[in-house]
């Protein structure tokens, strides 16, 4: 039998074991043993690997020798006093074979130092723990991106975990996802122009109903509500305001929309809705561009439907972006709790959500986007 030195790489010495008696015998002798990570994304979530020198033959033990180069995420944990410490399936191997076992007992107490000489390890850092996979699985149902879900985990674990470690891992995650979720709601001056422009039934209306309402019962602002060339003249947006005292006022051209807010951009919330321009026709679509500009609305509200899928919300941004839009309202949030992409839109794109809107009462539908209640829909 050939004495040459072998090596065997596995997922466990489990693994291993049965091979290399199978191949070398029952005399086998281990002359090195070693640990460590391979594979995975970004230097996370990496598989573990054992890696065992053996030749087959009378024993000839050699020097353990675990100081060479190694990558940098191989962990040696033979430093480790939980590295001798045997499955029962080892065990049982050694039960069945008893002068490979000889020699195995006597490689893995070689490999493992003195008490109180641990080797330093080559590479300092606890791994990741198991639930982080489990968490970036969650995330991805929830309708966020992999790349994103793997990557708000992956922070967390290796940059907020350290200094809370007895937190729960979801929590920690909810948190860093929250962080990266862009809000802004509200705008440093007094007076507020709003326009709300969206793919067709993605609330426009309903949001400019809800807006004028709101500060009108609450703000100390007054309150001036249009709406730009409505296909029902206007009669839908009345109704929902009515009871609010807030008169409405259909416009077709941007020098009627000026002409009614002369004077009052510096004190008052102006609130327009939009008609639903198709992509399928450009001219519509340019026009709405045009008079936005050219009336001078400063933010321009994207209605967002919860509901899409993620490349729907990539579509959504991309064919209403050069109307100038700067936030996202989340539509239709009561309607699933798959808010991923539009999140995961929120994020890509920089726009920040400013409402959220949710059921089709005019009363208390709208709320300013709370990061941390939007993370907790998608990190429960
Ligand atoms: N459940 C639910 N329904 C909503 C929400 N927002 C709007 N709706 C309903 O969806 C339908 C369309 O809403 P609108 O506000 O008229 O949408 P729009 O974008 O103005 O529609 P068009 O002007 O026809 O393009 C209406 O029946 C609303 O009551 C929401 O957040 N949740
Ligand atoms: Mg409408």
């Amino acid at each position: 039998m050939s004495t040459a030195t072998r090596t065997y790489r596995g997922s466990s010495l489990e693994e291993i074991l049965p091979r290399i008696r199978a191949e070398l015998g029952p005399d086998a002798v281990i002359t090195r043993r070693r640990e460590g990570l391979t594979g995975g994304v970004g230097g996370f979530f990496q598989k573990q690997f054992v890696e065992v020198e053996a030749h087959a033959g009378a024993p000839r033990f050699e020097a353990i020798d675990d100081s060479d180069a190694v990558p940098d995420s191989f962990r040696s944990t033979v430093d480790s006093p939980q590295s001798t410490e045997r499955a029962p399936a080892i065990e049982k191997i050694l039960e069945q074979a008893a002068p490979f076992a000889d020699q195995l007992s006597t490689a893995l107490e070689r490999t493992a130092p003195a008490p109180g000489t641990a080797m330093a390890p080559l590479v300092a850092g606890r791994r990741a723990p198991a639930e982080a996979r489990e968490i970036v699985e969650d995330l991805v149902e929830a309708g966020l991106h992999p790349v994103l879900a793997e990557g708000v985990v992956t922070e967390t674990v290796s940059h907020v975990l350290p200094f809370s470690p007895h937190s729960s891992l979801e929590r920690l995650v909810r948190e860093t996802l929250a962080r990266r979720i862009p809000v802004q709601s509200t705008w440093t001056r007094q007076g507020r122009t709003i326009g709300f422009v969206g793919p067709g039934g993605s609330g426009k209306t309903l949001c400019t109903a809800r807006l004028a309402a709101t500060y009108a019962t609450g703000s100390d602002l007054p309150v001036i509500c249009l709406t730009l060339r409505p296909r029902d003249g206007g009669a839908e947006l009345k109704s929902l305001l009515h009871p609010y005292g807030v008169p409405v006022h259909p416009v077709d051209d941007p020098g009627e929309a000026r002409a009614r807010i002369a004077g009052a951009r510096e004190h008052a919330l102006i609130v327009i809705d939009t008609p639903t321009v198709s992509p399928a026709e450009p001219a519509e679509h340019d026009r709405l561009a045009a008079d936005l500009e050219a009336i001078g609305v400063y933010e321009i509200h994207l209605t967002l439907p919860a509901t899409v899928g993620a490349h729907a919300a990539d579509d959504v941004l991309r064919g209403f972006a050069d109307l100038g839009v700067s936030r996202i309202v989340l539509t239709h949030a009561d309607e699933t709790g798959h808010v991923g992409p539009a999140v995961g839109l929120a994020i890509r794109s920089g726009r920040p959500f400013s409402y959220i809107s949710s059921g089709t009462s005019v009363d208390g539908g709208l709320l300013p986007v709370n990061p941390h209640a939007l993370a907790s829909i998608i990190v429960a």
